[in-house]
């Protein structure tokens, strides 16, 4: 399904790189910073990521039946970080060096401390996620989502839940950060639109801080 979206949002050519962008959010909070990876280190970390992780096929209850996502999956995270989403329920992965190093890396610029990570793998535009929430019981009441990109751009759009033509649509490229917090979650949702352009692979993280099982 195609999502429209409106209201772009560009960032500003120069930014204070340690602090990023404060985006005007009614009723939430959200910052980003679109090269928290420089160009070497992202390719770098993209081929280890794309190689590296186990890539999983997953499915979610949609109407009673099993359907598949529309994207490869994996969890990470300290041991006891559950996560249950999507209908189903995640044990984490360890953390691996390169996943400690994008969170450390996260950690600095947003002095944010994450326990898990959700990795998302889209292989074309055919891959994408719904419209949603990161609003679990698990991750408490006004969660820090921090979301890391790699590879090729794709719009990320968001809707205020009331207001539905209060939108931002924002491309995020390669090495890019972008963070939600506040009451983001109650008032928000967000989505990866599917694309008929041509567009190569995306990695996602969202790093995030679970109550521990
Ligand atoms: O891939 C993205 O940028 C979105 C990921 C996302 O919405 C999520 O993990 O909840």
């Amino acid at each position: 399904m195609e999502i429209e979206c409106r209201n772009q949002v560009t960032a500003p050519p120069a930014l204070e790189l340690s602090t990023g962008l404060g985006l005007d959010l009614p009723d939430g909070e959200a910052r980003y910073w679109p090269a928290a990876f420089d160009a070497g280190e992202a390719a770098e970390l993209f081929v280890a990521l794309r190689r590296g992780i186990d890539w999983r096929e997953e499915e979610i209850l949609m109407f009673g039946r099993r359907v598949p996502v529309p994207r490869r999956v994996a969890w990470h995270g300290d041991p006891g970080a559950g996560y249950t989403y999507s209908g189903t329920d995640h044990r984490p992965q360890p953390w691996t060096p390169e996943l400690e190093r994008i969170r450390d890396r996260v950690r600095t610029l947003t002095g944010a401390e994450f326990n898990a990570v959700l990795l998302n793998l889209y292989r074309d535009g055919r891959d994408g996620m719904g419209w949603h929430a990161d609003d679990e019981p698990e991750l408490g009441p006004n969660p820090v989502i921090a979301s890391v990109s790699f590879g090729a751009t794709r719009r990320f759009c968001l809707r205020h839940r009331r207001r539905r033509e209060v939108r931002l649509d924002l491309p995020l490229p390669h090495g890019s950060l972008l963070v939600m917090s506040g009451a983001t979650q109650h008032h928000w949702v967000h989505a990866l639109p599917k694309t008929a352009s041509a567009v190569g692979e995306r990695i996602n993280l969202t790093f995030r801080r679970v109550a521990l099982r």
